[in-house]
């Protein structure tokens, strides 16, 4: 038996193997200019939390490390502090519900996702942990279990029926691009 040679590897693994490095060194430029972005167009650039805007995940994946590498400890705390503040969901023109992750079985009204303290870490469950954490399944319709091992999968059911009863068009979300 041969090995594999390097030339069959899939552009997955190509992009694990030779870009995630550069970009994981680059988080914090990343960071800083959508946050320079806000800054200079307040009025025309939402920027929403993600599910790695959390100081128990960067922590892990390599944003603690980049802070701590180039610069120290502290960065990354106030990092922390400020993505502890950022929304965690945007309505365009009424239409069109943003969030990095999906819905959740406990969202019933938009207006809970206002009631949402700020600031806050994301939790383990419910609905800031979905909004974050959720992905949509085709195959599975109705509430599944997430192969994350956090939040839930939803079905097209399930967008179905939430689009038509707050009478929007899409539901725009990014966890797993
Ligand atoms: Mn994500």
């Amino acid at each position: 038996m041969g090995s594999v040679p390097s030339a069959s590897i899939s552009a997955q693994q190509y992009i694990r193997r030779y870009s995630r490095p550069i970009w994981e060194k680059q988080s914090l430029e990343t960071t800083c200019l959508l946050l320079a972005y806000k800054v200079k167009y307040p009025e025309n650039f939402s920027l929403l939390r993600g599910n790695h805007e959390s100081a128990s995940i960067n922590r892990i994946y390599g944003f603690y490390y980049e802070c701590n590498w180039r610069f120290n400890q502290k960065l990354w705390k106030v990092f922390t502090d400020c993505f502890n503040c950022l929304p965690v969901a945007a309505l365009i023109d009424d239409k069109i519900f943003c969030m990095h992750g999906g819905l959740s079985p406990e969202l019933v009204s938009l207006d809970q996702i206002k009631t949402l303290p700020r600031p806050c870490d994301v939790p383990d469950t419910g609905l800031l942990c979905d909004l974050l954490w959720s992905d949509p399944d085709k195959n599975v319709p109705g509430w599944g279990m997430s192969d994350r091992g956090v939040s839930f999968t939803f079905g097209a059911d399930k967008v179905k029926e939430f689009l038509e009863k707050h009478d929007l068009d899409i539901i725009c979300r990014t966890h797993q691009v």
